[in-house]
């Protein structure tokens, strides 16, 4: 089993501890390290063996790291971070997942509190403590307390984002075996669930044995859970994957019970028991005949789909329903009478209204950003760097004299790209619902997109309406604000803002980033019913990120979304005539 995250998680630790200690620029250092060594091809303890120096030559390692590497692979511990774990007896990483807490703020309030655990650090804001601390305060308490309530949670959950990519490995990997003749990654991850509780990998096979041995040796586990005859767990980094291997000749029953969710399973087992029929992991099956003690077993009665996930459907009379629907919120209905929505496909995206550049907090220029979005396949791009104003800390966001200087220069990029490119901003709104970019350049660019950027919590429906009507605003970016696993976001009448929207013609983000995918699913669904448009827009801040798009077209799909409601599916001249 490979041990790169284990190791890569040791120097984390760390580093968390370094910093928690005032210490400079180190845990920089082993940050990197661990990131490097994290990704790196091979397995470190090969490269253990291979000696010191094979380790020290993994990019941005070095002596001093590959040394400690070497100790940890062969004592199982390293000296140094046990003495520095004896000074600092705290659990880093809960107490590190409340938002706004760093391991600098550990470090002080363990040194003042003796804070070890969230129950401490809980039990000391409850009683005001932490605001007595020299550089914390009132509202620094507030924020904490509130933090600790998600913070709980988040532990349990993975981003999509982290946990899709570590399953499509898995399914790779076991589609490549002989043994294999179908598989399929099914639950939450299938129905594009923003966060994910557990991977859940489907096989169909007549050798489970060798599919479980296969699963359990996954080079990329870094831990058995438990192994079975036809069942197994593993943990990948941190994100756990149930596999369970079926007949091939069951395999469509299994993959829709597996599927989900739970409701969805619920809603189809109860239009199959009016029409006298049962459905389970195994088929729909015919039960009118039979007593119901005779019923009760799993492979009684006639057997009339299981094949295929269609033809489980089509034997209770329904069209098949995509995976991201099965929430039980109509669609059991929907697909009973003919009234499925025809969902957007990645593939119907033509552009991308919402990317940065190393004029602000990006990381490449606008000749670059273009290129990646022209490689990426996209008819169109705009770049929306972020201007001053509310929420803009360190100088990241450009005044209006430097907006100016970029549109100059992006209409200079313009002419020579291949693709369509607008200039445009992303713009603060405020906490009244103004916008922190004057209104003649606003008139000056192509697309603004406005999106709240400070004071995130309570409603924000007013606010956001107000943005809706500016005229100069075409996009409200990110509405809710939302962090996923670290901050809620703000509260936000979806109808009465997509109402108002619709009619002013601004457009609502479905913010593609997976740590953000906001707007929700759900508030898609009402915003596309109360007539808004939405675009599905990456933020990229590199090249690479374009590749977010496909969580934001499922979670447009999640909201029932078809290609007509997305603003940038539509050809150039259709963009253009919507910003008008
Ligand atoms: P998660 O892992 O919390 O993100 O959510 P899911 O939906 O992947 O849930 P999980 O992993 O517990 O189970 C996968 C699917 O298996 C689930 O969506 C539906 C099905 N399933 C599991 N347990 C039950 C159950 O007790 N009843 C029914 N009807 N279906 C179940
Ligand atoms: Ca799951
Ligand atoms: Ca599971
Ligand atoms: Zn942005």
């Amino acid at each position: 089993m490979r041990r790169n995250d284990e190791v890569a998680r040791r120097l984390e630790e760390f580093a968390d501890l370094l910093e928690a200690s005032d210490v400079e620029y180190k845990p920089r250092a082993y940050r990197r390290a661990a990131e490097n060594i994290r990704e790196h091809p091979v397995d470190i303890e090969e490269l253990v063996g291979e000696g010191e120096k094979a380790v020290a030559d993994i990019d941005r390692v070095g002596d001093a790291i590959s040394s400690k590497v070497v100790e940890y692979i062969e004592t199982g511990e390293i000296a140094e971070l046990a003495e520095l774990r004896a000074d600092l007896p705290v659990e880093m990483d809960a107490l590190t997942s409340v938002e706004g807490v760093g391991p600098k703020t550990v470090g002080t309030l363990y040194d003042e509190l003796g804070i070890r655990t969230l129950d401490d650090l809980e039990a000391a804001a409850e009683a005001g403590r932490i605001r007595e601390v020299k550089g914390f305060g009132p509202k620094t308490e507030g924020n904490i307390r509130e933090g600790i309530a998600f913070a709980r949670q988040a532990h349990e959950r993975q981003l999509l984002g982290e946990a899709l990519p570590r399953g499509e490995r898995v399914r790779e990997f076991l589609s490549g075996m002989e043994a294999v003749k179908r598989c399929a990654l099914a639950g939450s991850l299938r129905r594009w669930r923003p966060t994910i509780g557990d991977v859940d990998v489907l096989a169909g096979s007549d050798e489970p044995d060798a599919v479980v041995e296969a699963f359990t040796n996954y080079q990329a586990a870094t831990d058995v859970i438990e192994a079975g005859t036809v069942k197994a767990s593993i943990r990948v980094e941190s994100v756990r994957v149930d596999l369970r291997v079926v007949d091939d000749a069951d395999f469509g029953a299994a993959l829709q019970y597996f599927t989900g969710s739970k409701d969805h399973n619920v809603a189809v087992r109860n239009r199959a028991i009016e029409r006298d029929l049962k459905v389970n992991e195994y088929g729909v099956f015919d039960v009118s005949g039979l007593s119901g003690e005779e019923a009760d077993d799993q492979r009684a009665g006639e057997r009339s789909a299981g094949e295929t996930e269609r033809g489980m459907y089509e034997a209770l009379d329904m069209a098949w329903p995509e995976p991201e629907l099965r929430e039980n919120r109509g669609e059991v209905e929907a697909a009973a009478s003919g009234e499925l929505p025809d969902l957007v496909t990645v593939e119907d995206v033509r552009g991308d209204l919402h990317v940065h550049t190393d004029w602000s907090d990006g990381n490449n220029t606008i000749s670059e950003m273009v290129a990646g979005a022209a490689e990426f396949g996209h008819e169109y791009v705009c770049l929306t760097d972020h201007a001053t104003g509310p929420g803009m800390v360190g100088g990241v966001g450009l005044d209006d004299d430097e907006l100016r200087e970029q549109l100059a220069e992006i209409r200079a990029v313009a002419d020579d790209a291949d693709i369509d490119v607008f200039a445009g901003v992303e713009a603060n709104v405020d906490i009244d619902g103004g916008i922190s970019v004057g209104d003649d350049l606003l008139a000056d660019l192509d697309v603004v997109v406005a999106s709240p950027h400070s004071g995130l919590d309570g409603d924000g429906t007013e606010r956001l309406v107000a943005a809706a009507e500016h005229p100069g605003v075409d996009v409200i970016g990110h509405p809710t604000g939302r962090l996923l696993n670290s901050r809620a976001g703000m509260n936000i009448d979806v109808e009465r803002l997509a109402t108002v929207a619709a009619d002013q013609g601004t457009a609502l983000e479905i913010n593609a980033d997976p740590r953000r995918l906001d707007l929700t699913g759900r508030l898609v669904k009402t915003a596309i019913d109360a007539g808004a448009t939405v675009a599905v827009n990456t933020d990229a801040h590199a090249p690479a990120n374009y590749g977010y798009v496909r969580y934001g077209v499922h979670t447009a799909r999640r909201g029932w979304a078809e290609a007509d409601d997305v603003l940038n599916t539509r050809e150039v001249d259709g963009l253009r005539s919507f910003l008008e």
